[in-house]
């Protein structure tokens, strides 16, 4: 079983958060999401509860158990950008969909980083469609050996 940790905005913008959770249900498809939240306003609510570092130790603990990173960039983040620089370092695989907008450009610490892969989409079928060969993909390196698990 997949352990997805998600990645999307939250003080950054709640612009996607429908997108987010669709994309979650997806994801669900293919393993577990520790990062549920992200995608829904109801959990998201419950974290209000819980203070600041405790916010932050366990996303830490959840990334550090993830195989696979999915961040959703199209929504600029201070939160997402850590997260992925974080996976980065940690070795993490790293996927980066993005909507191009008439008012945004892609940040070239993440349009130019060789180690992320960056899919861009307009419809939320295409994402589908990037989110379901990359985890094939990540699946048969790991298959072969050439993903640690
Ligand atoms: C509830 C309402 C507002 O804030 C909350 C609780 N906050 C968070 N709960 C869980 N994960 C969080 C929270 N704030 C940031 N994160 C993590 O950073 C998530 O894993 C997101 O991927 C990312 C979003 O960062 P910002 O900078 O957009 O908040």
């Amino acid at each position: 079983m997949l352990n997805i940790y998600f990645a999307g905005a939250i003080r950054g913008g709640r612009d996607d958060a429908q997108l987010y959770a669709q994309l979650v249900t997806y994801l669900k498809t293919f393993g577990t999401v520790l990062t549920e939240h992200v995608g829904d306003e109801g959990l998201l609510q419950e974290e209000k509860s819980l203070g600041e570092e405790q916010i932050f130790q366990r996303d830490m603990q959840w990334l550090k158990a993830a195989d696979l990173v999915i961040a959703e960039v199209s929504t600029p983040s201070l939160g997402v950008g850590y997260e992925i620089g974080l996976a980065q370092a940690m070795g993490k695989q790293i996927f980066c969909l993005y909507r191009p907008g008439e008012n945004r450009r892609l940040s070239a610490m993440i349009a130019g980083n060789p180690a992320l892969q960056v899919g861009s989409y307009t419809r939320r079928a295409e994402a589908e469609k990037l989110l379901a060969g990359w985890i094939e993909q990540f699946r048969s390196n790991r298959e072969a050996g050439s993903v640690r698990s």
